[in-house]
């Protein structure tokens, strides 16, 4: 297959030395990615960085590493920044070292057949297009910037004066024009379809979240998060319906409105993480909605999808619980984007990862479809354990000062009426109990507080809620795969 049989057939574009061939290729990658993010952008085309950062974030969701992952680096935004940063040096590099192939063509068919072998969600039609472009912003690039061709000149052992400056400039160029795009996609992921702007100047109910602290986490990166349109968004739900119907946001205004407060909490989030809120949401019931379309006789699971890919599902029957809300305002405002504009599902008693945002499909089913987290081996029910937190004095600052009363604070919550909370400020030997906050929901979290006027020196707080006969362990258990619970312990120094 290669040429021995007729060598003497010089290469079109000669490469030059392998520095500006690869320098070239860089250019060449660069475009291919903006165009490709104008795709995503203009047309919703999957993206391959995206697909690949999917991929090994999924990889990274594995219990083993994960939880690998989880005592080297922690848990948070940060660490997705770090991989997908990763991913970009990774999918940047890997054109860039194809592209210094002596034949652009060779490179594109590389780059759709790896795209098709190791991202098989972008299927095959997508890579293929990929990988055409590609070839055509190579010859392009090649074309402007290398050398002359070898029967023109003999071969150069570097490029003229000239292109040299044009592969600079454009080299320059491409760069800033990555650093721009990079820095405004990183901006966007907080603009747009927000409406935190609508919120009302009321302040809110005691314990409520403001909606710019509510907590925050998404398997994707945020920039990547889905910002659906009011216009355009539609509910289809099908399956084992009597009558399948597609929504758009108005339609959803005949289904009676409800306001419950609850709170959400991850599955991941430590024994006294902040990965715990508390909201007022409003909506409506999804047993009014499954009401409206019908459901078929071997219907037994409901089964959900969001506009970025996340899936969930809950057998039929806790389905129809009516008390199982599909939200569209949190603390009276439209959901904004990040938090799930314009349609998310809220089950009491469950962790956030079985409640997708921005949902745009509901089926109904015979079959069971493992969630997008469930698939990664956490928890297929994530019912919530019983939890308590100190806030105050805070873990991060945990100075007091000596001799002077104060109280301290924090929240417990659990699916299930919190019944009592304790306090300890002597490393567990004795405890004491705290004021509740009644909530106003049996699905908020309960405030709590206790007087205490310490001496001076170091004291070892710690706290334990209970909810009639069940009570929380000393010991603290992992997040994974259940949900964390145990008691939150810290010193404070009095001084
Ligand atoms: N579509 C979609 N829904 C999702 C997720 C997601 O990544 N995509 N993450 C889930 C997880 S794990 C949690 S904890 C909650 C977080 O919701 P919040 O960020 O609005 O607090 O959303 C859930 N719903
Ligand atoms: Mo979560």
């Amino acid at each position: 297959m290669t040429s021995t049989a007729r060598p003497s057939r010089p290469p079109r574009h000669p490469a030059g030395p392998f520095g500006w061939r690869l320098l070239r290729a860089w250019i060449a990658a660069v475009l291919l990615s903006a165009t490709g993010y104008a795709a995503l952008v203009w047309a919703s085309w999957a993206y391959p960085p995206i697909t690949l950062y999917g991929t090994l974030t999924q990889l990274l969701g594995t219990p083993a590493i994960f939880q690998l992952l989880h005592r080297l680096l922690g848990l948070g935004q940060d660490a997705k920044l770090l991989a997908f940063s990763g991913v970009a040096v990774l999918w940047l590099g890997g054109l860039s070292l194809l592209g210094t192939l002596e034949r652009p063509l060779i490179a594109g068919i590389s780059l759709a057949i790896l795209c098709i072998l190791g991202l098989g969600a972008l299927g095959w039609w997508l890579p293929i297009v990929y990988g055409l472009v590609f070839w055509a912003l190579l010859e392009g690039v090649n074309r402007l910037l290398a050398p002359a061709p070898a029967g023109a000149k003999p071969a150069a052992t570097h490029p003229d004066p000239t292109r040299r400056t044009t592969t600079l400039g454009l080299a320059t160029g491409g760069l800033l024009a990555a650093g721009g795009g990079l820095t405004a996609l990183f901006k966007s992921g907080n603009a747009a379809t927000t409406t935190d702007a609508l919120l009302p100047g009321d302040p809110l109910p005691f314990g409520v979240t403001p909606v710019e602290q509510f907590y925050y986490v998404s398997k994707n990166l945020e920039a990547f998060d889905p910002r659906l349109s009011a216009e355009k968004w539609t509910l289809t739900v099908g399956g084992l319906v009597q009558r399948p119907r597609t929504f758009s946001l108005s339609d959803l205004q005949q289904f009676a409105p409800v306001t419950s407060e609850r709170t959400l909490s991850c599955i991941s989030n430590p024994v006294g993480g902040p990965l715990i809120s508390n909201g007022v949401w409003s909506g409506f019931r999804l047993s009014a909605l499954l009401g409206e379309v019908g459901m078929q006789k071997e219907a037994r699971f409901v089964l959900w999808e969001a506009a970025d890919g996340y899936t969930e599902s809950l057998p039929l029957g806790e389905a129809l619980d009516p008390e199982i809300l599909m939200v569209t305002q949190l603390n009276g405002s439209p959901l904004n984007a990040r938090h799930g504009f314009p349609l998310r599902v809220l089950i009491p008693g469950r962790y956030g990862m079985k409640q997708p945002r921005w949902i745009t499909k509901l089926t109904l089913s015979a079959e069971d479809q493992p969630g997008y987290w469930v698939k990664r081996d956490w928890s297929r029910t994530a019912r919530v354990e019983l939890m308590s937190r100190i806030d105050q004095p805070p873990e991060i600052d945990p100075g007091v000062k000596a001799g002077v009363p104060t109280f301290i604070r924090g929240v417990a919550f659990y699916s299930q009426l919190i019944t009592k909370v304790e306090v300890s400020t002597d490393g567990e030997q004795t405890w004491r109990e705290a004021e509740l906050v009644r909530p106003r929901s049996r699905y908020a979290w309960t405030p709590w507080q206790l007087a205490w006027t310490p001496a001076a020196g170091s004291h070892m707080l710690s706290v334990r809620a209970f909810s009639g006969e069940v009570g929380q362990k000393t010991a603290q258990k992992d997040a994974l795969p259940e949900g964390a619970t145990g008691h939150h312990t810290f010193e404070v120094q009095a001084s």
